[in-house]
């Protein structure tokens, strides 16, 4: 896998920053995007030696913002082969009737509306060229239920089944879509679920060998290095340390 153009949201921290690292080789060219500019330019001036990086401070919830972005990339970054739709957060994990609805708002701006723009303005290039491989970043969340998934569930239900969706859509062409699926990862992910609290943070993976972010590039490493004539739908990954509880029954006290 080497030549590529490689779009990353969300790549100044975690999954995102982890493809990076992994993608980063000397035939590669690699555009990195996220909100935060300071942790994109050590990113940056960390893989510069290995491959040409463009740098872009980008919110994925501005659907204009995204548009430019992509569509106002140098000639020699234009032609996308990989997009990674990683960008994305969850905000608190209270039950559904005492939700903060700015948190639910902020979700599905960046889970889901994010992630749409961001497709619909790279497709048409993969379309015209007739190759390309966008990969999702869903969750376990998005396929198994739990107390206070609520609307980040939601979203990353709408992440697999939009994966899904564009594959019929693309029958006919060589633009491939996986979606990725992982459980529990150590990353920034539960310090901005909890808002900066980072003993709850860290009570999260209190005991567990969870996922880590280089283990989410190498499956994404896995899934782009397949020949051309296989998709990766969908793929579904945990820690050892994590499964499926039976369900919730509520029983009245006597
Ligand atoms: P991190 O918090 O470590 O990284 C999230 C990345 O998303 C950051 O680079 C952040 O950058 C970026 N981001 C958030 N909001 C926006 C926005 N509006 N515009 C652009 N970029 C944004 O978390 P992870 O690496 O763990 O999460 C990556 C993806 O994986 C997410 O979609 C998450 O839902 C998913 N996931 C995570 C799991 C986990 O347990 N960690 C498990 C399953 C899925 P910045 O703040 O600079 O904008
Ligand atoms: C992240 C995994 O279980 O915290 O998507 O929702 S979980």
């Amino acid at each position: 896998m080497s030549g590529k153009t490689i779009f990353i949201t969300g790549a100044s921290a975690g999954f995102g920053a982890a493809c990076a690292r992994m993608f980063a080789s000397e035939d590669n060219k690699l555009i990195l995007t996220a909100r935060r500019i300071d942790p994109l330019l050590k990113l940056q001036e960390e893989l510069s030696g290995r491959c040409e990086v463009q740098m872009i401070p980008l919110d994925v919830r501005d659907r204009e913002a995204v548009q430019g972005a992509i569509e106002g990339l140098p000639e020699r970054f234009r032609s996308i082969d990989i997009l990674v739709n990683n960008a994305g957060l969850a905000l608190g994990l209270e039950p559904a009737h005492r939700v903060d609805l700015d948190d639910w708002d902020t979700m599905v701006d960046t889970n889901i509306k994010g992630l749409m723009y961001c497709t619909r303005f790279v497709l048409p290039g993969m379309v015209a060229r007739n190759s390309g491989h966008i990969i999702n970043i869903s969750s376990t969340a998005g396929a198994w239920p739990y107390p206070g998934g609520n609307v980040y569930g939601g979203t990353k239900a709408f992440v697999t089944q939009f994966s899904q969706n564009l594959r019929c859509d693309l029958l006919g062409t060589r633009v491939r879509v996986s979606c990725i699926q992982p459980g529990m990862a150590e990353t920034e992910f539960s310090k901005v679920r909890f808002k900066g609290n980072e003993e709850a943070a860290a009570g999260v993976y209190q005991g567990t060998e969870p996922l880590t972010a280089e283990d989410i590039a190498e499956t994404v490493r896995w899934i782009v290095s397949q020949p051309p004539h296989v998709n990766v739908n969908t793929l579904e990954l945990m820690s050892i340390d994590q499964a499926w509880g039976p369900f919730a029954i509520h029983r009245e006290q006597k």
